[in-house]
């Protein structure tokens, strides 16, 4: 893969570049496996970011990230969009068509979206919208409008992905409930490891999951949740062990509803940058069976984004 560039913008300070030369994982994903969480950005010369952004990225374009799906052996990427590119996803639609039917999307919207835009967002390929409430991340936007979006989208047959931290998952549990399509939970709504796994914040998540069969979750991002590691760098290819017993968990209970994703370019990461090859060697520590493996890589995100592929 090339190198990182940045163009005309200028990075965050401390921000981290996302790993050049990742090592080849020792874990051989299934045939067909997708990569269900992974962002492009930019590259901001063609594709602003967003003046509302919170965070300004290193570029990473849909070139070196369909590399980086090469390098892994993975077959197919879900595109989440970013929230440094705001409600404006033409770096992800530009992905999407030039992806050759291996990549789906998730878009963000306002309220003002239009049907004739949602119909082309669809077209190139969008499967779902994105409602973030990870506050260093995005303004408050009011639920009520993230309602009838919801409501809109459902009617194409789309999901909606949600972000959060653990503490938040109280106050949002009403609205969450009452959302009218599937629902995505990025990287298990956050959960503090430091934290018993059987204690009441993760038992919440479990019982949101166990109690409303339209929710899955990202089992992913154990990079950023980890906080003893080790980190997956110098060969370390039994890496973020305090992360393992949650999204084991998760994976064992519901095996139907789990997806995995790289989350490359990995934004705002301050501390390290994972070397992409060895977060791979942490999926036969999350998912054990050849079962699960192929269930989490490769039935699930193809029910949910190729369905009309799955025989
Ligand atoms: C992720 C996580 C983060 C960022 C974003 O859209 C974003 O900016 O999702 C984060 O900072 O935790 O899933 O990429």
């Amino acid at each position: 893969m090339s190198k990182p560039t940045t163009g005309d913008f200028t990075k965050t300070a401390g921000w981290l570049d996302w790993y050049e030369g990742p090592t080849k994982p020792a874990f051989q994903v299934p045939l067909g496996s997708v990569d269900a969480h992974c962002h492009v950005f930019g590259p901001g010369e063609k594709f602003p970011y967003a003046p509302e952004r919170k965070y300004t990225p290193c570029d990473a374009s849909k070139d070196q990230l369909f590399a980086l799906r090469d390098h892994l052996g993975f077959a197919r990427n879900v595109i989440v969009q970013a929230t440094c590119h705001g409600a404006d996803n033409r770096a992800l639609v530009d992905a999407l068509l030039h992806s050759e039917g291996k990549a789906r999307g998730v878009a963000t919207v306002k309220r003002s979206v239009s049907d004739e835009e949602l119909q082309a967002l669809h077209d190139a390929g969008v499967r779902g919208v994105r409602f973030n409430f990870v506050k260093r991340l995005v303004d408050f936007t009011p639920k009520d409008e993230l309602m009838e979006i919801a409501g809109r989208i459902a009617k194409l047959g789309w999901h909606v992905v949600i972000y959060f931290e653990a503490v938040d998952l109280p106050e949002l549990w009403d609205f969450f409930t009452a959302l009218p399509t599937t629902v995505v939970v990025d990287h298990m709504g956050r959960p503090d490891v430091t934290k018993p796994i059987d204690g009441p914040e993760f038992e919440l998540f479990l019982k949101f999951m166990r109690e409303h069969g339209n929710v899955w979750s990202k089992v992913s991002c154990p990079e950023r949740l980890s906080v003893s590691g080790p980190q997956a760098l110098d060969g370390e290819r039994n890496a973020y062990r305090d992360v393992v017993p949650f999204a084991r968990r998760v994976v064992e209970e519901f095996p139907d509803r789990v997806l995995w994703g790289t989350d490359w370019p990995h934004p705002n990461l301050k501390g390290h940058m994972p070397d992409d090859g060895l977060l791979v060697d942490f999926i036969p520590h999350i998912a054990p069976t050849a079962e699960l493996q192929r269930k989490l890589l490769v039935d699930n995100p193809m029910r949910l984004y190729w369905p009309d592929e799955v025989r």
